[in-house]
């Protein structure tokens, strides 16, 4: 289990290699229209940062992957060890891959469909901290059923993530940007955030996946629906 034991570079490496060579990965892109997301983002992260946390994008995303993750079961499930059952898991820990100075560590945050963007945006700040402290514990790193890997603050369009197993797949987010939008008569702004979905073709198939990741997409494009 990745998860459970990546506290080095090393480590993460060996594991990395591990899933990559033994999960048959699909990735699937797209790009989700974030223009209104963003404009309440830009519009309370203020307010969020006198309350303590920062208010980033990836907040809204752990809210939206849950949303999806209930409706497409068969992506918050793990593979059991011998690979011939699917375990489908009925609660929504979110691993988040934290870059550190020691390395690529995935503490995950737990009963995420429990909680609000305020307390997601928190726990998010509070555990990335932690992170590059080095004070997680083995509470933190055990149990993900999704992971989310996060690029976005660096810069990047589309990258493939490797699947952290025995979870069957792994959303990876590119930076945001503004762009033009045909709208049928003129080109007008739009914010687009590129999304990669890679998933486990032995679990999901390409239906599925293009799917899961359309509504996806759909839901960051219609925050209300995602934060209802
Ligand atoms: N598009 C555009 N801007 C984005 C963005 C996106 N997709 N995601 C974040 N940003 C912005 C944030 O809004 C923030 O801007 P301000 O400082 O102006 O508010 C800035 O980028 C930095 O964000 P952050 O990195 O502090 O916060 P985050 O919630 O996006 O990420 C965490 C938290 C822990 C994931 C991040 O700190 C981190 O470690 N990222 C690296 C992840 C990584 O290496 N993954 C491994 C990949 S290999 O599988």
């Amino acid at each position: 289990d990745w998860s459970s034991d990546v506290c080095s570079s090393d480590l993460s490496g060996k594991n990395l290699h591990r899933n990559w060579l033994s999960i048959p990965h699909v990735t699937q892109h797209d790009l989700a229209d974030i223009s209104e997301m963003e404009a309440l983002r830009q519009a309370n992260k203020g307010q969020a940062a006198d309350k303590g946390y920062k208010l980033t994008p990836l907040v809204f995303l752990i809210k939206a992957c849950v949303a999806a993750l209930q409706e497409f079961p068969q992506f918050n499930a793990s593979m059991d060890k011998d690979g011939q059952h699917l375990i489908l898991k009925k609660y929504y820990h979110i691993g988040i891959a934290v870059d550190t100075p020691d390395g690529l560590v995935v503490p995950a945050i737990r009963d995420c469909d429990r909680k609000s963007i305020p307390e997601l945006g928190r726990e998010l700040s509070e555990v990335s901290q932690r992170a590059r402290d080095k004070k997680l514990t083995p509470q933190d790193w055990q149990g993900a059923s999704f992971t989310i890997s996060s690029l976005g603050g660096i810069g990047g369009t589309s990258f493939t993530p490797i699947i952290n197993a025995p979870e069957v797949a792994i959303l990876g987010v590119g930076r945001a940007a503004v762009q033009p939008v045909w709208d049928g008569e003129v080109f007008r702004p739009h914010t687009l955030l590129p999304l990669a979905l890679s998933y486990d073709h032995r679990v999901v198939n390409g239906g599925d996946g293009g799917r899961f990741l359309t509504e996806l997409t759909s839901l960051l494009g219609d925050v209300k629906r995602m934060v209802m």
